[in-house]
């Protein structure tokens, strides 16, 4: 049977959640169309972050693998389209780097694009009442290092790669400034990306880019 590797991230920055681990708890194990979700806790740590993933794609051979991070003030869902090869982190991981303008990868390409199918994962979360856009851009923090730093490993074997940033979590109970979606509407297009990336082998086109 086919595996889905989902990784969510550690909460950070002082905060007591992260949405993207919620996500994760609530879809280990659950059995989709086509194959297993399977999941990873990833801390937010450079370096180790990649590591930590590497060891579960090992231990759980996936066919396709899809990290989860929080995006504050995202208003959608956000299939990221590209990673680059630069850490900037604004503030310290968990482990207290902060590195500036450094590459993650020493004459590493300067960027990889994402392997999971963007554009049909939108689509069919757009199709069933969930907001979701592509995004141009993971950041220069944990995120895109990780994302990048997969890619990396991952070129050439026949894993699909990729990272979707998710919006705060709405508490049911509580007014958030900042924009947020449920944790169910969340768990739900995830379940649903991890189900395109399994049936869709090559990307659809459509426009959906952005004009600065
Ligand atoms: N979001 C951060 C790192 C961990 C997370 O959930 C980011 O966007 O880089």
């Amino acid at each position: 049977m086919k595996k889905v590797l989902v990784t969510g991230f550690e909460p950070f920055g002082g905060d007591e959640v992260n949405p993207s681990l919620e996500i994760i708890k609530r879809l280990s194990g659950v059995m989709i169309e086509g194959g297993e979700i399977v999941t990873c806790q990833v801390p937010v740590t450079r370096y180790e972050s990649i590591d930590c993933v590497l060891s579960a794609i090992a231990e759980h051979q996936p066919s396709v693998v899809i990290n989860l991070g929080v995006g504050a003030g995202r208003t959608a869902i956000t299939p990221e389209r590209v990673a680059i090869n630069i850490d900037d982190f604004r503030i310290v991981d968990n482990a207290g780097n902060q590195p500036i303008d450094e590459p993650i990868v020493a004459h590493g390409s300067n960027a990889y694009f994402s392997t999971l199918p963007i554009k049909a994962i939108t689509q069919a979360l757009q199709n069933n009442g969930i907001a979701c856009e592509v995004s141009n851009s993971a950041g220069t923090f944990v995120c895109n290092h990780l994302f990048y730093g997969l890619q990396h490993h991952l070129t050439g074997q026949p894993i699909a790669q990729g990272f979707i940033h998710v919006p705060l979590m709405k508490q049911a109970d509580e007014r958030t400034a900042s924009p947020s979606m449920l944790l169910e509407d969340m768990v739900r297009g995830i379940m649903l990306a991890a189900e395109v990336c399994l049936q869709v082998e090559q990307d659809i086109k459509y426009e959906s880019g952005q004009i600065c």
